[in-house]
């Protein structure tokens, strides 16, 4: 049988086969419908189809994707609904027209029908992320040599239930949503593994570096089962949790706008990577200009680390960034002179790196290479936990131990934590969470806790009243809200076009 990355995403003609029963397919059934009517009223049309993909949450494994190493999300009910509509080749207006449900917020964007149009990243509109897929769809079929026609007019309607800048992948949702209902408009069909990769490098269309854990995960997941994504080529395999236990997802409120901000933050960390693998590379024995042609990622020199490892007894890469990358931060002259070339060189090719160089003070290489090695390993011992032959007590206990030993790297080594989430990991591991840390790319959004199961209601009460109430005392949040905020998730189903 064929691994389910090997195939294409599911086409369902009911709802039932994504959202399963009860409230949440009344709660489905009912989105649909609203959208079909806002199709309607906003184009005099119904969609000719539907796609959805869900946002994430990481369990283990942050700031790991876009350095090669594996990592470990499960998606969750939250989703993004694309409804679509492609317009005739022979009309001659050509226009890309997004509509939101949430119209109040999210005001019609209009964009010219051109495949290759450049992305205004200066003037950031919420509609871009629908032109990452458009984009990217005509880049896959220009690749593959797919006859698409000339480009046409669509409408589009977007329904998003997947909290915005909270870690959660709103972003990821909607591309690859995207992306799947512009590809089944046009009846190209291709692999969950083919479509990940693909859904990836149209995210970057809109300035972030990502890596591609997002997509993999919104794209692959099963219902059920958190997964082991791998890259390089894009795998998951099914985990399956131990049941005793259920993940809480709590907004910090910070919101991280990770595309704004990205200079300094998401794209900064990127950077430093690559340096830092430059950087170890050449100490361990590269000459510069081979280190800079070959080595993109810090697993490209990971090798290198295990050898020098081994000498002195261990297998720890760590060793070699103790030993090799000094722990005071790093001024551009400092990594110049080791490298032998200027950073704007190396990233001339790169607008987005250029745009960090410019901002960084300082390069941390040090801590973000002990971050990116440590936490890598993180997840193969997360997975083999729930693998192995504890009890379940047993089980939970060294995966919450995981899981905060993760938050620690993140907050210390990787700096992506920020005062909400500390407060709201603190609150979540002194009400009796197993494990707590942030989720994604951090600087704001979800925490993410291991809870016993029979624990879960008393511990969400908990959290209401010591982190959100002073939030909703102070009008930050309405009270009426807080099931958007705090949520028990149990590991939902991926991508699927919808023919209703
Ligand atoms: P968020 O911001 O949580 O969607 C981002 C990246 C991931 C990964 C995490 C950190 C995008 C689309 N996603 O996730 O690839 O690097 O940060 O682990 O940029």
């Amino acid at each position: 049988m064929a691994r389910h990355e090997e195939l294409p995403v599911p086409t369902y003609s009911s709802l039932e086969p994504v959202y399963g029963g009860g409230s949440q397919l009344e709660e489905a059934q009912h989105r649909f419908n609203r959208i079909k009517e806002k199709f309607v009223e906003f184009y005099g049309q119904p969609p000719d189809i539907y796609a959805r993909s869900p946002g994430r949450v990481n369990l283990i494994g942050e700031h790991i994707d876009y350095e090669g190493y594996s990592v470990l999300p499960m998606a969750i009910r939250q989703d993004t609904i694309v409804a679509i509509r492609k317009h005739s080749a022979d009309k001659t207006e050509k226009v890309l027209r997004i509509a939101n449900v949430n119209s109040e917020k999210y005001s019609m964007c209009t964009y010219p029908a051109i495949p290759d149009q450049e992305i205004d990243l200066k003037n950031h509109k919420w509609g871009h992320y629908f032109i990452c897929g458009y984009k990217g769809f005509y880049e896959y079929a220009k690749s593959k040599g797919i006859d698409v026609g000339v480009p046409v007019g669509l409408d589009v309607v977007i329904d998003g239930t997947v909290p915005t800048g909270s870690g959660l992948s709103s972003s990821a949702a909607f591309v690859c949503s995207s992306t799947i209902a512009i590809m089944a408009s046009f009846g190209v069909s291709i692999a969950k593994k083919e479509l990940a990769q693909l859904a990836c490098e149209c995210e970057r269309h809109i300035g972030t570096q990502s890596g591609g854990m997002d997509q993999a995960i919104s794209i692959m997941a099963q219902s059920g089962f958190a997964e082991l994504i791998d890259f390089n080529p894009i795998r998951a395999t099914d985990v399956q949790l131990p049941a005793g236990g259920s993940f809480v997802i709590a907004h910090s409120l910070a919101e991280s706008q990770k595309a704004v901000t990205a200079a300094v933050n998401y794209n900064n960390r990127v950077v430093e990577c690559r340096l830092a693998a430059i950087v170890l590379g050449i100490k361990l024995g590269m000459e510069p200009r081979e280190a800079l042609s070959k080595v993109k990622t810090l697993s490209d020199v990971e090798g290198l680390c295990v050898t020098f490892a081994g000498i002195r007894g261990s297998s720890d890469p760590v060793l070699a960034v103790k030993e090799h990358l000094k722990e005071e931060p790093y001024s551009a002259e400092d990594i110049e002179k080791v490298i032998n070339e200027k950073l704007e060189t190396i990233f001339a090719n790169s607008q987005t790196s250029l745009d960090v160089i410019k901002a960084a003070k300082h390069y941390k290489l040090h801590q973000r290479a002990a971050h990116v090695y440590s936490e890598y390993k993180r997840v193969y011992a997360f997975k083999e936990t729930v693998s192995s032959k504890l009890s379940e007590e047993e089980m939970l206990k060294k995966l919450g131990d995981l899981m905060n030993e993760s938050h620690h790297s993140c907050s210390v080594l990787y700096e992506c934590s920020c005062p909400e989430l500390e407060e709201l990991v603190k609150i979540c591991r002194d009400n009796g969470a197993l494990g707590a840390r942030l989720t994604g790319a951090g600087w704001g959004g979800c925490a993410v806790a291991l809870v016993k199961e029979s624990h879960i209601p008393h511990f969400i009460l908990n959290l209401k009243e010591q982190f959100y109430q002073s939030r909703i005392d102070k009008g930050v949040i309405n009270r009426n809200d807080l099931g958007m905020y705090v949520f028990a998730s149990n590991p939902s189903s991926g991508a699927a076009i919808l023919k209703l």
